[in-house]
């Protein structure tokens, strides 16, 4: 059992109404879960990744302790030609495969989606101007990238979901027109929370510098072979950070188009702008909880805890949810 360390306070107290609570940067390589060995992975694996594993874990204690009602992930392994869709199935199972790593990720998934909100969602983005639409195909095949942050962040895998795909429009169009894109579907993803009531975590599945090595050691998790692409993709990954933990979010934004040209940054695919934007921009200084490559790409894991720097207080810290009585 997590020690919520809030005993005499009910998170819902601090936040009753429909808002977002926290915001994560959530990567999803495969290999995290693989390192992990959870039940529903069938590859088997001696470890590694540990520093960005252990992230998660410390986003887990926050999650629980924020008791939301949904968890809300873009991803851009679901990728959509055609506008912007939302899972809207209530119960989703199936068997999820990684096409690159099937070796790491084959993965049985059980997840409760929050059809309700999903289709909140695809009335306020249709209202803003954005193609969306429900996904609502009964044995809807999960993507690795939804399936590996949701894992990370709730293994447990008791809050229910809304999924959302990455359109493809960043690879078609100029960076501006598609990134605008993004943040009307956050600015659509916030008003259906508001609207719906529902308290929700939003997640940003995505790595950051996205270079990689294309030769894998005979054992995956051999932690000796792990190492940044490059210096220079390392440096473009800590200014980006450095920005996050400062709270620049107007700095960090103007710097996001060179940074996805330089790097092939995978927030190119809009998850990060989509979040920023649900969550209004926020100059909250992000929490980094964790930083390491897969195969060359940095990953961070991050958090904008926007409940607590609302209140001034940090749920997961005792004393100072009593003082707040
Ligand atoms: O999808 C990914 C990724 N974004 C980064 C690293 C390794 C594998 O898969
Ligand atoms: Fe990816």
């Amino acid at each position: 059992m997590v020690d919520r360390g809030f005993a005499n306070v009910d998170p819902k107290s601090v936040s009753p109404q429909g808002e977002i609570l926290a915001g994560f940067l959530a990567p999803h390589p495969p290999h995290l879960v693989y390192g992990e060995n959870p039940p529903q992975n069938k590859p088997r694996s001696k470890g590694g990744w540990e520093p960005l594993r252990w992230a998660y874990e410390k986003c887990r204690e926050k999650i629980k302790a924020l008791e939301p009602d949904v968890i809300l992930v873009h991803s851009p392994h679901w990728q959509t030609i055609v506008g912007h869709h939302f899972l809207a199935v209530p119960q989703l199972k199936g068997l999820s495969v990684d096409p690159i790593f099937p070796h790491l990720f084959q993965y049985n998934f059980e997840m409760n989606v929050d059809v309700p909100l999903a289709e909140a969602c695809i009335q306020e983005a249709t209202d803003l101007g954005l193609t969306a639409k429900k996904m609502d195909h009964p044995n809807f095949r999960v993507d690795y990238g939804t399936i590996v942050s949701l894992h990370m962040l709730n293994p447990d895998w008791d809050i229910p979901v809304v999924g959302i795909s990455a359109n493809n429009s960043p690879y078609y169009y100029s960076h501006d027109f598609a990134q605008d894109q993004m943040i009307k579907l956050g600015e659509a993803t916030r008003r259906a929370i508001e609207k719906t009531g529902r308290r929700a975590i939003v997640v940003a599945s995505n790595t950051l510098s996205h270079l990689h090595f294309d030769r894998e050691p005979d054992i995956p998790e051999d932690m000796s072979q792990e190492a940044v692409y490059s210096f220079d993709q390392y440096q473009w990954d800590m200014r980006v950070i450095d920005l996050m933990r400062q709270g620049k979010v107007d700095e960090l934004m103007e710097v996001l188009p060179e940074f996805m040209e330089k790097t092939f940054a995978e927030v190119r695919a809009g998850s990060l702008v989509w979040m920023l934007s649900a969550m209004g921009f926020p100059k909250t200084p992000a929490s980094i909880h964790g930083y390491g490559t897969v195969i060359g790409t940095g990953n961070v894991v991050a958090e904008w805890d926007l409940i607590g720097a609302k209140n001034n207080m940090d749920l997961t810290t005792q004393e100072t949810a009593v003082c707040q009585k």
